[in-house]
């Protein structure tokens, strides 16, 4: 209870942070996109891991609020990289359920977008099975109008929710991403490598791009190479980093890739 009034302070107050956890192009060996994953700098105890807040903040419906803020934000750090050094920068936020239910998500994309003069497939939202199912029909619409406008759609940790694979073909989406949970043992568990190597197979097969999150080693990433996955992210490359760490890499490319 007491982090609960914290946070509602913390809303108040706009004591969070995005940081940005590149992604990157197999093909090229270069940085695409980046994730945006909120953090809450809590004034005399330092950065809060999202695992601690984000289940509050989304049993309070505080994550409307604060989605609609790491959207927003996401937008503005694209176009001030935009015409600059650093150039068009593809950036991913995450998006809980219930911001398709209250608020007004498809208008804060838009007037983002316009607001900082950006093109809409620079912002990608990323869904996990869970937040597809509620309220199935208002959030096929909400997808469908900001797809039409050119946002990406991205399904989060794909391939552990409850839905049906139906889904793939009722949303309008346009990248899966194989949960962490099949990449940890890929080269270990022969049931992971099926399993991968089925997700990478059915998004090619169905015209979607496909991305492997939590890449930790040089093992992992063979494997993804050979069996061609288009893109990955992990502490391999790099963990999530802030802003102008990032900007660092960005302008340098001193990731070793
Ligand atoms: O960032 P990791 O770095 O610890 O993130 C932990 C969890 O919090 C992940 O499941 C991630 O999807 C979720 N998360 C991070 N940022 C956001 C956000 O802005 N909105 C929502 N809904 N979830 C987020
Ligand atoms: O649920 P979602 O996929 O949005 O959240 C991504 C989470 O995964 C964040 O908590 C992020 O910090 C974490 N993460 C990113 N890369 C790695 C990795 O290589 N290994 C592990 N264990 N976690 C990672
Ligand atoms: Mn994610
Ligand atoms: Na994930």
């Amino acid at each position: 209870h007491d982090l609960e009034v914290a946070l509602h302070k913390a809303v108040e107050n706009k004591e969070f942070v995005l940081h940005y956890q590149p992604k990157v192009l197999l093909k090229s060996g270069r940085i695409i996109g980046l994730e945006a994953l909120l953090r809450w700098q809590r004034p005399g105890y330092g950065l809060i891991s999202p695992h601690l807040f984000i289940p509050i903040l989304e049993e309070t419906g505080l994550i409307v609020r604060v989605g609609s803020w790491a959207i927003t934000t996401a937008c503005q750090q694209i176009g001030q990289w935009l015409h600059g050094a650093i150039g068009p920068m593809q950036i991913s936020v995450n998006v809980a359920g219930r911001q398709f239910i209250e608020g007004d998500l498809e208008g804060d994309v838009l007037k983002a977008l316009l607001d900082h003069d950006i093109p809409a497939d620079l912002l990608e939202l990323e869904l996990t099975e869970g937040s597809l199912m509620v309220n199935t029909e208002r959030t096929i619409t909400i997808l469908k109008n900001l797809k039409t406008r050119g946002v990406q759609i991205s399904i989060d940790d794909f391939g552990t929710g409850y839905s049906s694979l139906a889904y793939l073909r009722r949303f309008p989406i346009d990248k899966l991403k194989i949960d962490i949970a099949f990449i940890r043992e890929v080269t270990t568990n022969p049931d992971d490598a099926a399993i991968a190597l089925a997700i990478i197979r059915m998004a090619h097969s169905l015209k979607l791009e496909v991305i492997a999150e939590g890449v930790e080693t040089e093992a992992q990433l063979a494997f993804l190479l050979r069996y061609h996955c288009d893109q990955i992210q992990g502490y391999y490359f790099s963990p999530p980093l802030p802003l102008l760490e990032l900007e660092q890499i960005l302008l340098s490319e001193t990731l070793d890739l």
